[in-house]
């Protein structure tokens, strides 16, 4: 059967009625992908599954908070959309606005965003404009003119991006055979995302879906790591662009889940965030762009730090979010690999560059 998309899917734990007008890209329904690479890193045996969110429309979770954002919105009547973006929220928003029949304007910080992000922002047609500055000056903007203007904000600080994506919780719920899990690992930039899921674990508990809510593990990038340090970074750095922010909105709220949850927020370098990245791509076969590795970085950090050992129960399962697609930032991709080789157009040349003719014997 057809995804009918998260609003059709989990629309009694949604705030729509019979009358909302869905706006959906048939979003959510995401693979979790076993990853035994990691529980070999662990050194006990717990699961860990990759929540590849890649997988949703336009490449990223973003999509699960805007289907409900533009709905809402166009129940409301709104003809315009604005946002501040690292990237992410401005290639969804641009897509279901379009798909929505209404504006979107895109703030974004100059020469900060990934290609990929920034090619579907334009494609979709939304009106985008680079700011001399970082995303937390983006996003005082949109909040300023959003507040003055008939613009309907689409940043997480819309309750209704928050409502959507706490659908993640779900899934993984109901992939876990009703269960959450016991390390729910993801990487924190605005602090959205970690707000929603520890939103959606704590609502299946009240059902009494699952008995047991999750320790939720936020990981930021070492030098944009407001919450870690406890105070704004006012010139975050990182070449994970998506989660470059010095003040993120649900910073309050994130640390809830993190205390709520009994779990922790920490940071990883870019040097570990590479690796991670690097790891995902060439053993588990599994392409998430650089921010999203940070919830790997973070599990592979504690596993080396013998974390698990002490910590993980019998049977324990642990689940890391990969946020985006690694396709939304081929820049990176190609930095860091291996550069394709050029040879003659003649098959010894080739393979002489494969290393065959030493290496294999040949056929028969
Ligand atoms: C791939 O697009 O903030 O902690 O403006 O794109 O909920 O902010 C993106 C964030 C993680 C962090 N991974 O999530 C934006 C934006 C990826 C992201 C995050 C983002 P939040």
């Amino acid at each position: 059967m057809n995804n009918p998309g998260l609003i059709e899917k989990y629309r009694k734990y949604l705030p729509v009625s019979a009358k909302t007008p869905v706006v959906t890209l048939n979003e959510g329904e995401t693979p979790l992908v076993h990853a035994p690479s990691l529980t070999r890193l662990a050194g006990v045996p717990l699961k860990v599954y990759l929540k590849f969110e890649g997988a949703n429309p336009t490449g990223s979770f973003k999509d699960r908070g805007m289907t409900m954002a533009i709905t809402k919105a166009k129940e409301a009547g709104a003809k315009a959309v604005i946002c501040a973006s690292t990237g992410n929220t401005s290639a969804s928003a641009a897509a279901y606005a379009a798909r929505a029949g209404m504006a979107c304007y895109v703030i974004l910080p100059k020469g900060a965003i990934a290609l990929g992000k920034l090619a579907q922002a334009m494609m979709h047609g939304a009106k985008v404009i680079a700011i001399d500055g970082n995303f937390d000056h983006a996003l005082e903007i949109v909040k300023e003119i959003s507040g003055k203007y008939d613009i309907t904000l689409v940043n997480s600080i819309n309750p209704y991006r928050i409502e959507g994506q706490k659908t993640g919780a779900f899934e993984i719920v109901e992939q876990l055979n009703n269960q959450a899990p016991d390390f729910h690992f993801i990487p924190v930039g605005n602090a959205g995302n970690i707000t929603a899921y520890w939103k959606g674990y704590k609502e299946y508990k009240q059902l009494g879906i699952i008995s047991k809510l999750p320790k939720m593990m936020g990981w930021q990038a070492a030098l944009s790591a407001p919450i870690v340090k406890g105070h704004p970074i006012e010139n975050p750095k990182t070449l994970a662009t998506a989660i470059k922010i010095g003040n993120p909105a649900s910073w309050k709220m994130a640390v809830a889940a993190r205390d709520e949850s009994f779990g922790l927020i920490g940071s990883v370098t870019d040097d570990q965030i590479v690796s991670a990245y690097c790891h995902l791509g060439k053993i588990e076969g599994v392409f998430c762009e650089p921010a999203s590795a940070a919830s790997v970085a973070g599990f592979i950090k504690l596993a080396k730090a013998g974390y698990f050992k002490k910590t993980a129960p019998k049977g324990g399962t642990a689940v890391c979010i990969l946020t985006g697609h690694g396709l939304k930032d081929p820049d990176r991709a190609v930095a860091v690999s291996l550069k394709p080789v050029t040879c003659k157009a003649e098959m010894n040349a080739v393979l002489k560059v494969m290393g065959l003719k030493a290496r294999l014997k040949k056929k028969g």
